[in-house]
């Protein structure tokens, strides 16, 4: 027993009449902490869980699919930097949900996988309860942190502890185990009351030391080629004015990764997007703002990077052992970014000197030479459409309307959305990520629609699109603003490969039914379907599902020979060399 319930709390006599009881206190527990959203799906033994939650004003968004509604609460953290929350009922439920919590823990995102749990005694003599699964145990692997409340009185402790494990230093995924016996624990109401716990400060500035922000400042001043690379870090940290005021102070080009896409608009002057080869190889200082040197940088050394030419690196980051995770860091900077980067623009100075007009003009010229290349090409209008075309149409839509939230999966379907479509505002592009994962195009749009009541348009592979396609009924049920337009080309790829057996009669690999009509699956919702099959029907089709606001699903036909084995990824494809066995 906690030494709280052994101190009496101050009590009025009627509260002290009042029971509460474990179901309710972990909604107090979320209440008190600001928490008002709960993505999940209901079952035993956290069904009245939710109902209570409904009850007491919090919103219950209901998935068809536990791993939809993780990959809902994820976003939710990423984009409002408070835990999304994610409910699922034991064993099987929890193993669905743990691969959005997992992947959450991958991008940094701060999430709570809430499960219920079945009877302790039971699992740990393996006496095979009602989905029987040592839950905590599987969960530490794949989380942040992983916890199980025992008793009612910790409850308040417990929601406490997994909030600040989720959001301070680097977020991440936690895990709470809540077993079906927690919640029917009954407790005094006043003492019920008093173990709730509003968590102060969930996630503290981090101030970096001054001697760390000199030695970077001074590995920038000698630097002939600079260069900034911002990742979806810098884009969580909301430190949005601070890093546009230290990239435009500095005058140094930037490149952002793919969700960092928008923290600077995508048109900004000093923006190196459009010659990216160029820039990584022949930078000599790069300054990484949030962005690890994982394999989406080629683990910052190789031919991407110009190599064998040393370059120095700057790292600004909240976990210190991210430091010279693959090669040498000169500059280690560690800290939260905003203040990290605050404290670089205070010790700039005035007397910055900007890089030279050499680096910046030659980077000029190669963009404006890759522009002009890419404009040409997005100008041509195949039949049917390809990639580009489509693009074009969707890129001149989405212009338009720089809030709106953008989905993205697929290969192909992924790769030229995010060169093409341009970003103007921050943590606006939400993707696949740090795995390249499919399967959180429809979670993170009711995730995104949710929390910040903006329209979402999701660009979905076909194939992507299959990993959470029943959530349309979700989207529907709750009338979220979410387009999904699918890029249907038949196909994972491509969807005219061969099946290389002549004999055998089963399809490719990587091919799906032809002419699937995939604007027919919301109508059977209430939704609209559209079928679009050149850019102007689908300019006009995104266009008035986006005007309506409404649950909207527009098929959009790509040639089927358009894209490229795993997209931009053709070369992780480990080679066949024998042709027979
Ligand atoms: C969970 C998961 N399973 C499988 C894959 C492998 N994979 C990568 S891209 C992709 C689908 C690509 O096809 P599609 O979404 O139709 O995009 P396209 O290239 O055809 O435009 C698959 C299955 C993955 N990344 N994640
Ligand atoms: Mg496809």
């Amino acid at each position: 027993m906690s030494a709280r319930l052994e101190e009496a709390p101050v009590t009025s006599a009627e509260d002290s009449a009042k029971m509460t009881d474990g179901f309710h206190l972990v909604i107090d527990a979320l209440k008190a902490n600001d928490i008002d959203t709960i993505f999940g799906l209901v079952g035993i033994p956290i069904t009245d869980l939710a109902r209570l939650a409904q009850a007491e004003g919090m919103r219950f968004i209901g998935f068809r699919h536990e791993q939809h509604a993780g990959n809902a609460a994820a976003i939710a953290g990423y984009m409002t930097q408070k835990p999304g929350i994610c409910l699922t009922v034991s064993a099987p439920g929890f193993l669905n949900g743990l691969i959005a919590l997992a992947n959450a823990t991958t991008n940094c995102f701060p999430m709570i996988l809430i499960s219920g749990s079945s009877e302790r005694e039971i699992i740990d003599l393996q006496q095979g309860d009602y989905e029987e699964m040592d839950q905590l145990s599987v969960a530490k692997t794949f989380a942040k942190a992983a916890y199980r409340i025992n008793h009612a009185e910790d409850i308040g402790i417990g929601v406490a502890r997994a909030i600040r494990a989720a959001v301070s230093g680097r977020p991440g995924g936690v895990y709470l185990d809540l077993p079906a016996k927690l919640l029917s624990q009954t407790l005094d109401v006043a003492q019920g009351k008093q173990s709730i716990v509003r968590v102060v400060d969930a996630a503290p500035r981090q101030i970096p030391a001054p001697d760390a922000v000199k030695r970077a400042l001074d590995v920038l001043k000698g630097a002939k080629r600079p260069l900034i690379l911002l990742g979806k870090g810098a884009a969580y940290s909301q430190a949005d004015a601070e890093i546009r005021a230290f990239v435009e102070k500095s005058g140094i080009p930037y490149l952002p990764m793919s969700m960092a896409k928008g923290l600077l608009p995508d048109n900004h002057a000093q923006s190196a997007s459009a010659c990216r080869s160029f820039v990584l190889a022949e930078a000599d200082v790069v300054v990484l703002i949030g962005a690890r040197l994982n394999w989406l940088l080629s683990h910052g050394k190789g031919k991407t990077w110009g190599a064998p030419a040393a370059k120095q690196f700057v790292q600004i980051d909240i976990a210190p052992t991210e430091i010279d995770s693959n090669v040498a860091i000169a500059a280690p900077v560690i800290g939260d970014i905003g203040s990290c980067v605050s404290a670089l623009l205070a010790g700039m100075g005035a007397g910055f000197n900007k890089p030279s007009a050499e680096w910046t003009g030659a980077i000029a010229e190669r963009k404006d030479k890759n522009v002009a290349k890419m404009a040409a090409t997005l100008e041509k209008n195949p039949s049917p459409m390809n990639y580009h075309s489509a693009l074009r149409a969707i890129r001149d839509v989405l212009k338009t309307r720089p809030d709106i939230n953008l989905v993205n999966e697929g290969a192909n379907a992924l790769d030229f959305t995010r060169s093409i479509v341009d970003m103007y505002q921050p943590r606006k592009r939400l993707d696949s990520g740090t795995w390249g994962i499919m399967g959180i195009g429809m979670g993170y749009s009711i995730g995104a629609a949710v929390v910040s009541g903006l329209p979402v348009v999701a660009i979905e592979g076909d194939s992507a699109f299959g990993f959470s396609g029943m959530e349309l009924e979700t989207i529907c049920r709750y009338q979220l603003p979410v387009t999904t337009v699918i890029f249907n080309n038949n196909g994972v790829y491509k969807g005219c490969d061969p099946n290389l057996n002549p004999n055998k009669p089963d399809i490719a690999v990587t091919a799906f039914v032809k002419g699937a009509r995939y604007d027919k699956m919301i109508e059977a919702f209430g939704g609209v379907g559209y079928h679009a099959t050149t850019p102007a029907e689908l300019s006009k089709a995104l266009t008035e599902a986006i005007a309506a606001g409404k649950p909207a699903l527009i098929n959009a036909v790509i040639d089927e020979d358009a894209g490229a084995e795993s997209g931009r990824l053709t070369n992780l494809n480990p080679k066949r060399t024998a042709t027979k066995t």
